[in-house]
């Protein structure tokens, strides 16, 4: 292979810069500690030099039923207390997200000590080592700690939290102790002690019961024996055959897409993350930029995988079995938003858990809505929800039409015909039936959802804006997937016939996309849902290039609604100004997302940001800001919903150079690679993943295998045709 010096620079720099890093340990869970998981556990790492703390969770451990909401719950905590000293001058802990690696290092008394903590998928185990450059340098006590009531007990040098909810959850939580020369041996009160340990490794394994069958009452496999053989499996394969099947799994995901926004000086990469957050303001720092961006992938591959349950509020990191919004499933944006970045940013694979989340749903759901609205076909749901089909609070009538948007988009974007056909259709299709047998014809025959409400305020009343968009939105999904499948023909003239008659957005008074059917928005409303503007993002209704009038009147209703606002409210908002084609507005809501948040405040108006982990402050801790960010980044440099590719539709005039390789367009397009300087595109490689004429919108003239079809305000428009497998090149002319 020929390397050019620049090609291995940029390697060398992309590599540096994927670390988030600190020269103390955590003090705050929310704020400074390391998140780790594969998708079922997770931990939080504290990094403590004499006084080690993972916070622990599972992704399933849930109070609630099908009746009530209940809370998503602490698993407990690992401490694990060495006798050394407590301070050390060269301190260091990291996430590598490039490895999905975490380590603590430090020098006590002239003894070199390494952790490497790691969270495997294949294994479903979390890994813990303790090395040391010196024989015999570890005595300690480590202890497992529940979070509800069960006891602590050991089976030989394992140690075991074994408990069941108020619910009749059952779960089981193992950690498993191995030394290295020295001794290990029970210690008092449900302990294990080493001594004199040149190096030791804790396995640990955790599950529940829950099953996500309704038709099991939601219950499944007991936890224990599982435990037990992970543990067995993971100790005879040992540390390093564990370590790299983990990399090997997690690569496969992570290592499918690399982003460069310029250069970073290596002074600024010298400097630990909440110190380059602190400079942010001041010192450009387009790595931090890119490094947030790849977080968020980090943080989906960590918490949804497949044959698991979705990213939660908060991921599956939570230490408070009364969290926040009960750290549930939110259907007004949150969890939508924690999906966005699935299928742009090549985790397509890590969607799954959110779909199987609403096949799950189906049946339950459909008894909720039957008393809701009697009479209807299909389901929707109510605001917050948990993982037995139990919800609270509004009733969000266009909850499902949203969430089955992730099927279309799947579809979309893997072009996987014969799951669109046997899991997404029937789904999409009963959501259809929903609104078919609700929505409300008026004498002229305009079709209006009745009695809705725009999240979160205004009045609740017939032909919302936010409901008739997202029904929108659903109809042209179903038409779509029923013309691929060729199926169900005068079922889909008719969903086209309502569609025809649908409400359909408005232009008010001062020029704004009215979020009401009457003209009553208030310019000075700041609220931080922007609903109404669904038809934008991450719908298609509204376009720059098809809609400008409607686009252009989304864009008079975004600049009132003003920038600044809680986490994932500005994330939505740079989702919005990507789409609306202006980059540096954009951009300028990315920087404010970029606030480094301190303490652990819990006030929201007092305006969201990001803490020194890199975590999203709404505030408090809420995930979906990190995802929206990821997925807002890739809407700045790639868009796909208006059948073509439009590269750099929204590049910022601080990003006038930059590389990224891997993202994924509608179309099962991979973007191989795409390089731009001074906002030009110099080289752009595209994968056909299925073949199919691929139409590209680019600001500067390409060569290569393509044909021009327009060239108007600076941009192009090429036709290229391509076979399933193909590879295509292109240059700037
Ligand atoms: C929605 C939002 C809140 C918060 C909550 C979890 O209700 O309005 O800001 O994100 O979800």
């Amino acid at each position: 292979m020929v390397f050019s010096i620049a090609t291995a620079f940029s390697l060398i720099t992309r590599a540096q810069d994927l670390k988030i890093w600190d020269i103390r340990p955590a003090k705050t869970w929310m704020t400074e500690a390391y998140p780790m998981g594969n998708g079922s556990i997770g931990g939080m790492v504290f990094g403590g030099i004499a006084h080690e703390h993972i916070q622990l969770n599972e992704i399933s451990l849930w109070t609630g039923d099908e009746t009530n909401t209940g809370a998503y719950q602490a698993l407990g905590d690992l401490f694990i207390d060495l006798s050394h000293k407590d301070s050390s001058e060269t301190y260091r802990r990291e996430l590598d997200l490039g490895s999905a690696l975490q380590q603590v290092s430090y020098t006590v008394d002239g003894v070199r000590y390494k952790r490497e903590y790691f969270c495997s998928h294949p294994d479903q185990v979390m890994v813990l080592r303790y090395a040391a450059d010196r024989k015999g340098a570890y005595t300690g006590i480590i202890r497992l700690k529940d979070a509800h009531v069960a006891r602590t007990s050991t089976e030989g040098t394992t140690l075991v939290i074994n408990g069941v909810l108020e619910n009749g959850l059952h779960y089981d939580a193992r950690a498993l102790v191995r030394v290295e020369g020295g001794e290990i041996i029970p210690g008092a009160d449900s302990t294990v002690q080493v001594r004199n340990a040149d190096g030791f490794t804790i396995y640990l394994a955790a599950g529940t019961d829950y099953s996500n069958r309704r038709s099991q009452q939601w219950r499944g496999q007991d936890p224990t024996g599982r435990d037990r053989r992970i543990l067995t499996a993971a100790a005879f394969k040992g540390f390093d055959q564990l370590k790299s099947r983990h990399q090997y799994d997690y690569r496969g995901l992570f290592g499918r897409v690399s982003l460069r926004l310029g250069n970073t000086p290596a002074s600024v990469q010298a400097l630990p993350t909440y110190q380059r957050l602190l400079n942010y303001r001041n010192v450009p720092d387009h790595g931090i930029e890119a490094l947030l961006f790849q977080y968020g992938r980090y943080l989906l591959i960590s918490s949804s995988r497949k044959g698991g349950l979705p990213a939660n509020l908060q991921g599956l990191w939570n230490d408070s079995n009364t969290p926040p919004w009960r750290s549930d499933y939110h259907s007004n944006i949150n969890i939508e938003m924690n999906y966005w970045l699935a299928e742009p940013t090549n985790l397509s694979e890590c969607h799954f858990p959110y779909l199987e989340y609403i096949n799950s749903m189906r049946e339950v759901k459909k008894e909720h809505t039957v008393k809701e609205y009697p009479g209807v076909r299909g389901w929707t749901v109510r605001t917050e929800n948990n993982i037995f089909g139990g919800e609270s609070f509004l009733w969000n009538t266009p909850g499902s039409a949203w969430y089955v948007q992730a099927i279309w988009e799947h579809y979309a974007f893997t072009r996987d015909k014969a799951w669109l056909g046997g899991f997404g259709y029937p789904v999409l299709k009963e959501i259809v039936e929903f609104w078919d047998d609700h929505l409300k014809r008026r004498p002229d025959g305009t079709l209006v959802s009745p009695m809705g409400w725009s999240p979160e305020h205004g009045p609740t009343e017939d032909g919302v804006t936010y409901d008739q968009e997202i029904v929108y939105d659903l109809f042209t999904n179903y038409i779509a997937a029923a013309d691929t499948l060729h199926i169900d023909r005068a079922y889909r003239d008719h969903v086209a016939d309502m569609r025809e008659h649908l409400l359909k957005p408005r232009i008010g008074q001062w020029g704004q996309l009215q979020e009401w059917e009457t003209d009553r928005d208030d310019p000075k409303d700041n609220h931080r849902h922007a609903s109404h503007l669904f038809a934008l993002h991450p719908g298609k209704q509204i376009s720059v290039n098809k809609t400008p009038e409607l686009a252009n009147a989304a864009r008079v209703s975004l600049q009132a609604r003003g920038d600044a606002s809680t986490g994932w409210s500005m994330a939505w908002k740079m989702n919005f100004w990507a789409r609306l084609q202006d980059g540096n507005h954009a951009y300028t809501i990315l920087k404010n997302f970029i606030t480094l948040v301190g303490g652990s405040g819990v006030d929201y108006n007092e305006g969201g940001g990001i803490y020194s982990n890199l975590l999203c402050a709404h505030p408090p801790f809420q995930i979906d800001g990190n995802f929206g960010y990821t997925a807002g980044i890739a809407e700045m440099l790639l868009q796909s919903q208006t059948d073509e590719l439009q590269f750099l539709p929204a590049l910022p005039d601080g990003w006038a150079d930059g590389e990224v390789r891997g993202l994924k367009a509608r179309g099962n397009f991979e973007i191989t690679d795409m390089q731009w300087k001074n906002g030009h595109i110099v080289r752009l490689t595209i994968r056909s993943l299925s073949g199919g004429n691929c139409f590209i919108r680019v600001p500067n003239a390409l060569k290569g295998t393509l044909s021009k079809v327009s060239e108007t305000g600076g941009q192009w428009r090429y036709r290229c045709s391509t076979r399933a497998g193909g590879v295509y090149a292109f240059t700037s002319l």
